[in-house]
């Protein structure tokens, strides 16, 4: 049996000090009945907890560390820069270092701004989409979750999900009345809504892999779907990539399934495990950010030396050139995540439980569930009791895992083969728990 007691004690004090314990509420355990780690350090593919207990971890900061904690390239670059003093507030050279990375292979991302999370990057980029088309509206999908801006705290996926509350108190009717909300991966429902609406629309936006109703992959056509139909009453596209850039394929879900959105959002990958996101796109819109136009953002921090340099040292891993004739490392990530879901599905069959794998790139969900999972109401009606098992089980064997079904597992470069056979090893036995529990 694990043993937690430092951890206990720890989230005991800490509750008296933060609101649940936590400083994001996912982080909590609350959903899974238990009590979190508290962690002590990480490096490569292992993180660490008060008590002395090692985990491999597939949560990975919830994705951005995906060259693996505590990098050596990464520290060296932080410290680097740290040397040369942690803040200026004024144009550096490593902000253009890291655009022109992004860029590299992001071709649709012709102009970026720097900001210091992924709900700013979102928040930033609806702004702008309302100044660019002169329109207050936006369209979001069910379950997908950009982060806690007013606007987008409307049925949401994430910690909302987890907790059962997909709109949040404190959200304005005025400003929620400009959020319309469509299930995802229903194409129907869009075009009904885009009749009634499709004029006062500024931008949809979307996962285009959903990452936080756990991992839901696009249905095939559908993101060209709304390609189309927000050119022809010409709103805006935004994909958020915060999770998925770099995971669905080095150039994120855009270079996966071949669509250019208007504008992006990065986050997570981008800053290596520091706070860093973007948003960036078309040059004609992007020029109506201050002070080249009108459309206001800002922010003491961003652009921060410390941010630019982990995030270029982490891009430069991830983006290296292979040694002739061999996969790059998307594909690397690509096929480890394919061994762990073989080895689910082999356990899954063994052990007579309905599950539902999906996969983009380096992210990845299971879902217990007899029927294929394709929105978020599908989510929901899957197997959360199990989920739960499954969740602890795991846990108990040394597999750190996201503690929630609405949240998406990642891959990192350092994950070795050693890992994944430990990883293959807890699975059946956890499956079988799964199925111990359901007699
Ligand atoms: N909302 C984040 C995952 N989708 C969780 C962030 C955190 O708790 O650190």
């Amino acid at each position: 049996m694990l043993n937690l007691e430092k951890s206990a004690a720890a989230f005991a004090e800490a509750k008296s000090l933060m609101p649940g314990g936590v400083n994001s509420p996912v982080r909590s355990y609350r959903s899974m009945g238990s009590t979190p780690p508290f962690i002590a350090k990480a490096k490569g593919s292992k993180i660490y907890d008060i008590d002395g207990n090692e985990y491999i971890d597939y949560v990975l900061s919830w994705g951005p560390m995906v060259v693996g904690h505590a990098h050596d390239e990464v520290v060296a670059a932080i410290n680097e820069a740290a040397a040369l003093g942690t803040s200026y507030g004024a144009p550096t050279l490593r902000e253009s270092e890291l655009a022109k990375l992004v860029m590299s292979v992001y071709p649709s991302i012709q102009r970026i701004r720097m900001v210091n999370s992924g709900t700013e990057a979102t928040m930033s980029a609806l702004r702008l989409a309302r100044g660019y088309t002169k329109r207050d509206k936006i369209i979001k999908f069910v379950g997908c979750y950009h982060g806690h801006s007013d606007s987008l705290l409307v049925k949401a996926g994430s910690g909302l999900a987890t907790f059962g509350v997909p709109d949040s108190p404190g959200v304005t009717a005025g400003i929620a009345n400009d959020t319309i909300t469509v299930p995802y991966n229903d194409p129907e429902a869009l075009t009904a809504v885009m009749k009634e609406h499709g004029s006062e629309v500024a931008a949809i936006i979307v996962e285009p892999v959903a990452g936080n109703m756990g991992c839901i992959l696009p249905k095939q056509g559908y993101l060209s779907f709304l390609r189309n139909i927000t050119t022809e009453y010409g709103a805006l596209l935004i994909f958020d990539e915060v999770m998925c850039g770099f995971r669905a394929s080095l150039g994120g879900a855009q270079a996966a399934y071949g669509i250019t959105p208007d504008l992006t959002c990065l986050g997570k990958i981008i800053g290596g495990g520091l706070p860093v996101a973007a948003y960036g796109g078309k040059a004609e819109i992007m020029d109506c950010v201050s002070p080249a136009g009108p459309v206001y953002q800002a922010g003491t921090l961003s652009g921060n030396p410390l941010a630019m340099a982990a995030g270029i040292a982490t891009l430069k891993l991830l983006t290296a050139e292979p040694e002739p004739g061999q996969p790059d490392t998307n594909r690397i990530l690509t096929l480890k995540v394919k061994e762990i879901l073989a080895a689910v599905d082999a356990a899954a069959k063994k052990y007579g439980v309905a599950v539902r794998l999906h996969q983009a790139g380096s992210m990845f969900g299971i879902f217990f569930s007899e029927k294929d999972v394709e929105n978020y109401e599908d989510a929901e009606a899957c197997d959360q009791e199990a989920f739960k098992v499954w969740f602890h089980s795991m846990l108990e064997q040394g597999i750190y895992l996201a503690p929630s079904q609405f949240e998406t597992i990642f891959m990192s470069m350092a994950h070795s083969d050693e890992d994944i056979a430990k990883t293959i090893a807890a699975v059946d036995v956890s499956m079988k728990a799964v199925a111990d529990s359901k007699k």
